[in-house]
């Protein structure tokens, strides 16, 4: 197949509600939504979900829209290819800008799908029919507010909780938690807030019995999880660390993490998810998906993906409204009574795309032909 044309939507849905982490707050989300049409006629559609500033990733939504329209599209429009592969490796020259390759690479495994009628869990070689899933609850105003976003969460059947934590915003509100809920399904992550030099910190967050401690320290920096790994027992998780399999590969054999948070935007895309999920497996290392608050369409392919059989803890998959007032798909996917969203059997996203919304909401558009 050939891509013909390729349609870039900068799209900004309004916030119910501001998400804060370590690295700052996002108040506003636009995201890049890919249209690729192919010279078969078939349409795709994907989301490259950087953040609007550099501050967890370097790549932002703004340099996706640049990195698409000059760097990606010249390499690929009217090439033939026959497969996920075949279009990866006309990319290859181009390092990182991982969010925008994912954007690109998930509209043509949507229309890898539709032309084989299979689902994107059967292309994939996902085996699980469902995704338990936890909330990311972001930094809040007050210890009181986070126990009152935990209280309703766990009463809605939430399957565990995540809280972001950060020097000043850690023991006290964990020791909170564990006050009120006991020993609840409960994580922490510091979106990289810690240093070595913050080791007694990080050993007292050792005594609270967390499923994981999700990227305690700086994003390139695996040598010192490694260290500090063998001095807390808690788990670590690696998320900003890991960008490839080749990173995988690295930190198992450094042993700076034993879960990776498996999140296909940062990593370039399905196939090196599905990469790093081979890896991790080999090696014994569990993996979960992680989320980069996404519209409906990126989540579709975050929920394929967490179908593969080593995807072993809950994701960070909460449902579009609890963040946008708005989706860019007609039936969006839901949360059931127990934690777990369905996984999609029907060929492409699974999900109806709704244009009319893409419309609405966009903010910059451009055509590459
Ligand atoms: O570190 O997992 C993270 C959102 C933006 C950037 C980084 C992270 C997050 C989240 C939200 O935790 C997860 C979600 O999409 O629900
Ligand atoms: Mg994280």
């Amino acid at each position: 197949m050939k891509i013909k044309r390729m349609i870039l939507y900068k799209v900004e849905i309004p916030m119910i509600t501001s998400f804060t982490t370590s690295f700052g707050t996002v108040t506003e989300k636009p995201t890049v939504i890919v249209k690729v049409e192919t010279n078969e006629g078939l349409v795709g559609f994907g989301e490259a979900s950087a953040l609007p500033f550099p501050f967890y990733k370097p790549e932002t939504t703004d340099i996706c829209m640049l990195a698409l329209k000059e760097y990606i599209s010249p390499l690929v429009l009217n090439k033939k290819f026959k497969t996920i592969e075949e279009l990866m490796n006309l990319l290859k020259p181009i390092k990182n800008h991982n969010f925008s390759k994912t954007g690109l690479e998930c509209a043509v495994w949507m229309i890898i799908s539709l032309k084989e009628g299979k689902s994107l869990k059967e292309l994939l070689g996902g085996t699980q029919d469902k995704i338990a899933v936890g909330e990311s609850i972001g930094i809040k105003k007050s210890i009181k507010e986070t126990l009152e976003e935990i209280d309703l969460r766990l009463s809605q059947g939430f399957r565990r909780t995540k809280i972001k934590i950060q020097p000043g915003w850690d023991i006290e509100v964990v020791k909170a938690i564990r006050n009120k809920f006991g020993d609840i399904y409960l994580m922490v992550d510091a979106n990289s807030a810690y240093t070595l030099s913050d080791i007694s910190i990080l050993k007292k967050l050792d005594n609270y019995n967390l499923t994981m401690i999700e990227q305690p320290l700086a994003d390139d920096d695996i040598v010192d999880h490694s260290t500090l790994q063998k001095q807390i027992k808690t788990p670590i998780c690696l998320d900003e660390s890991i960008h490839s399999a080749e990173d995988a590969r690295r930190a198992i054999y450094l042993d700076s993490c034993k879960i990776i948070n498996i999140k296909p935007g940062r990593v370039g895309g399905l196939l090196e998810s599905k990469k790093i999920h081979d890896i991790c497996k080999e090696n014994k290392i569990s993996v979960w998906c992680g989320g980069m608050l996404e519209t409906g369409i990126g989540r579709a392919f975050n929920i394929a993906v967490a179908s593969l059989p080593n995807f072993i803890y809950p994701a960070d998959m909460s449902p579009v409204n609890f963040f946008y007032k708005d989706d860019l798909v007609k039936d969006s996917f839901s949360v059931d009574k127990n934690g777990y969203i369905t996984v999609p059997n029907t060929p492409g996203l699974g999900f109806e795309v709704n244009e009319k919304k893409i419309q609405k909401y966009t903010i910059e558009k451009l055509v590459i032909e």
